[in-house]
């Protein structure tokens, strides 16, 4: 049962105590401030995390068939997935890069091509790599040549996989691969050039809507913003310069630090000049765990509290850094254990912000399992009802209030004469389609996509009910 969803709209942001201004900027239409198509169309972006297990399989695929695609979209009319790569995968061997992987990732691609998807690449990476231990019991990402743990020790059987960061062996992993040791410049360097290689390959495709250049980045024995403004930053100008030498349009999305910014803290990424040719793509990428749901609490009593707390400060920090940054944002991952209590409403407050914010979301994550749309037996779970809901996918303007509410979405844009709008409305709500105010609807009920034509400038308000 979905509750109305009343929201503020981004024309009546809060005002923050100090981030007014912020929050006022980003209302100005500007080509920087959404995800756009190929038309210019605003891409209200939707989906999963495909899929977690891609860290640990043979070929760094993720158990996924076309026929699971196909059933992703019949029952939640997702258009967007953040696709996990491995580094180790694409650069097997120093400077050698794989390209039946890369084959195999264009086949997955396809497979989401066929749908109208918009693809993230997201280059994967929790606790450096396998090569933290032995026999590869925690870390994917980064291949094991570019491993050095200097015979430190990394303990294992932690609660939690998040302790592993803080074995002395996994910092001295990251210590070299920033260079903070200095004995290790190259790694960056490959790194880089393994994005060359992955925007050589995609940069033609599409589907392919952006890059996201690392997962969670963590500093090692550099943390915060000193963490953020040397190392990180450097790496990521490395990439983006490695990127548009061979590929002027792809998306390029950053992410913070990982530990701290999850929580809604704020971070001190600054802007990376993009070189491209025309306005610059480079948006921001963050993700939002709460931390009482990071610990294992469901959404209710104290950890609601703090979890509402979080969702304000998250809000208030994401907007300033992407204003900074000065692009888009795209929450790349949020999600939790959907067994626990209050779980359907805490997925929906999030899909609300993103609404809100016209901003792109990806749940973490696509496997089969408690936290995912499905169980192990494939048996659809309470995700599957709270993802399937009706959202602009494109809209042929810049939006100023996309607002889901019961059996009613409006969505308001500044019209720029980029095409139609895309509305997916679900089946539940409304089983035989929408009819529509403020512009002219055709059903298309095998996709179940409303397309709207609308006056191709001024102020549009699309008013979709059930048909
Ligand atoms: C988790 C997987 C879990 C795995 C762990 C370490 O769900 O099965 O053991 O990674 O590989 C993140 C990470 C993401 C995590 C996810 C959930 O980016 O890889 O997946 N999470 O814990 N950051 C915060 C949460």
């Amino acid at each position: 049962m979905k509750r109305a969803r009343l929201l503020a709209g981004a024309l009546t942001l809060v005002v923050l105590a100090t981030g007014a201004v912020a929050a006022a900027t980003r209302q100005a239409p500007g080509p920087a401030r959404f995800v756009t198509d190929e038309r210019g169309r605003t891409l209200l972006l939707h989906g999963f995390n495909t899929a977690s297990s891609a860290k640990s399989t043979s070929d760094a695929m993720p158990e996924l068939t076309e026929a699971d695609v196909e059933r992703e979209y019949r029952d939640m009319g997702t258009n967007f997935v953040r696709f996990l790569l491995q580094w180790r995968a694409v650069e097997p061997r120093p400077g050698v890069y794989d390209t039946e992987y890369l084959d195999k990732v264009a086949e997955r691609i396809s497979w989401y091509a066929e749908r109208g998807y918009h693809v993230l690449l997201d280059m994967h990476q929790d606790l450096w790599g396998p090569g933290i231990t032995p026999t590869a019991v925690a870390g994917n990402g980064a291949p094991a040549w570019a491993t050095h743990l200097d015979g430190l020790p990394v303990a294992q059987d932690h609660w939690t996989w998040e302790m592993y960061y803080l074995e002395p062996g996994v910092i001295r992993a990251f210590d070299h691969f920033w260079n903070t040791t200095g004995e290790h410049p190259e790694l960056m360097e490959h790194y880089a050039g393994a994005w060359r290689a992955v925007a050589e390959r995609f940069k033609d495709e599409p589907a392919v809507l952006g890059y996201d250049l690392m997962n969670e980045p963590w500093g090692g024995s550099v943390q915060g913003a000193a963490f953020e403004s040397g190392p990180l930053a450097e790496l990521y100008r490395r990439c983006v310069e490695r990127i548009r030498a061979v590929d002027n349009d792809t998306w390029i999305f950053l992410e913070p630090q990982a530990v701290g910014v999850n929580w809604g803290l704020p971070s001190a990424l600054p802007a990376i000049a993009d070189p491209r040719e025309g306005e610059p793509r480079i948006g921001l990428a963050p993700h939002l765990y709460p931390l009482p749901l990071d610990l294992g609490e469901g959404y209710e009593g104290g950890s609601r509290e703090w979890t509402d707390r979080t969702l304000g400060w998250w809000k208030e920090n994401t907007l300033r850094a992407a204003d900074r940054i000065g692009g888009p944002i795209i929450l790349g991952e949020f999600g939790l254990d959907m067994t626990k209590p209050g779980a359907e409403d805490l997925v929906e407050r999030v899909l609300d912000l993103g609404d809100e914010l016209g901003m792109g979301r990806a749940y973490w994550s696509r496997d089969p399992g408690p936290w995912g749309p499905y169980s192990e037996k494939g048996e659809p779970g309470p995700l599957v009802a709270v993802m399937n809901r009706a959202y602009p996918r494109a809209i042929g303007g810049v939006p100023y209030r996309i607002e889901a509410g019961e059996r009613r979405l409006t969505v308001g844009f500044e019209a720029n004469g980029s095409g139609p709008t895309e509305i997916y409305l679900p089946a539940d709500e409304y089983p035989n389609g929408g009819k529509v105010t403020g512009g002219t609807g055709v059903w298309d009920a095998a996709r179940r996509v409303l397309t709207v034509q609308t006056p191709a400038q001024g102020r549009v308000e699309l008013v979709v009910t059930p048909a």
